[in-house]
């Protein structure tokens, strides 16, 4: 990666919101400010410029050394943008950019993992106790005008499944660990993390899955990872056991999750991402008894997500500046 050439020279961020994307994402120029008070050592040293879709894209970004975003053109990069050292995903997921062999030679992408982690933590606790209690049942009931108890023990004591052991999944495992769960993970490396009870590599996951009373799904979405929650592996879920699923849709077989919902398998699953979203209004899983599904809201928190994304710019900028590595660089070859 190439460096800032003189000391007085200012680092040039461009940042690029999309006017149709949800406020919750939205970088203003009021936010900025604050981003720099927060980071006061560094603020004078950056030149900001906010723009709106690519209202003005192809001017500014030839002198970038940084770009904030969630999309870009990446045709012909390497030309348009010839002083970019890096690119910031408003986002930790980054499948929407894939493959990721447009990324120019010594261009890092950078995602915003990490950021989420407060808010899912909360969303999972929500709805870990949520299966716990039965709540997509007793709601499926509510709307039939059924009053039918569903009685169902303490939480404290079983066991979740977490199937991804990055950040979120840290998160997920923080809350059920608050909730007295036993919690085991899986993750490509098999390596132990913090908050976990038992870590296992992905060759453990079929074994695993008859243990769990609960299983959370927040592994990236790569080829690995889509469609491996199929009808084959629902099966060897533990008979009246719950999922969630905070990864993305394309991880699970949607069809195969409401024939385990119907036929009593799974007790209750929460869906915080599907596939396709926006979910299309006459999409049978709407009307799927005993499953909740939340659009996409689990971890992104509506007053701080931009403040947090803007912590990590900021951060790099310092880190860039000092010639420092930098964090959150997303591995092309793994695509997260
Ligand atoms: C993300 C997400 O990728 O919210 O940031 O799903």
């Amino acid at each position: 990666m190439s460096s800032l050439n003189s000391a007085d020279q200012r680092f040039r961020l461009h940042i690029k919101n999309n006017r149709e994307g949800e406020e919750v994402f939205r970088i203003t120029e009021e936010r900025l400010n604050s981003a720099r008070h927060r980071h006061g050592d560094i603020a004078d040293k950056i030149e900001a410029w906010l723009d709106w879709d690519l209202d003005h894209f192809e001017q500014k970004i030839r002198d970038a050394d940084a770009l904030v975003t969630w999309d870009l053109p990446t045709e012909n990069l390497a030309e348009t943008a010839p002083k970019l050292r890096w690119i910031h995903v408003i986002g930790a997921g980054v499948e929407h950019l894939k493959p990721l062999t447009w990324i120019p030679e010594g261009v890092s992408l950078i995602n915003s993992k990490g950021v989420h982690a407060a808010k899912a933590e909360e969303y999972a606790m929500m709805a870990l106790l949520s299966l716990n209690a039965r709540l997509p049942a007793l709601m499926t009931h509510q709307r039939a005008h059924r009053f039918e108890s569903l009685f169902t023990g303490r939480i404290a004591g079983k066991t979740l499944l977490v199937v991804g052991a990055g950040h979120m999944g840290e998160a997920v495992a923080h809350a059920a660990q608050k909730l007295g769960l036993r919690v085991i993970g899986i993750r490509r490396s098999g390596e132990a993390r913090e908050g976990f009870d038992e870590m296992y590599g992905p060759e453990a996951l079929d074994q695993l899955l008859g243990l769990a009373d609960f299983v959370a799904l927040t592994t990236p979405l790569t080829p690995e990872t889509e469609g491996l929650i199929n009808a084959r592996r629902l099966s060897l879920f533990k008979d009246g056991s719950g999922l969630i699923n905070m990864s993305r849709g394309q991880v699970l077989d949607q069809e195969a999750l409401s024939a385990a919902l119907q036929c009593g398998k799974l007790s209750g699953a929460i869906l915080d991402v599907t596939e396709p979203e926006p979910l299309p209004g006459d999409s049978p899983l709407w009307d799927q008894a005993n499953l909740l599904i939340t659009p996409h809201v689990s971890s992104d928190d509506l007053e701080e997500y931009t403040d947090l994304v803007l912590d990590v710019v900021f951060d790099n900028i310092r880190r860039d500046l000092a010639g420092d590595a930098l964090k959150n660089i997303v591995d092309p070859d793994l695509g997260y």
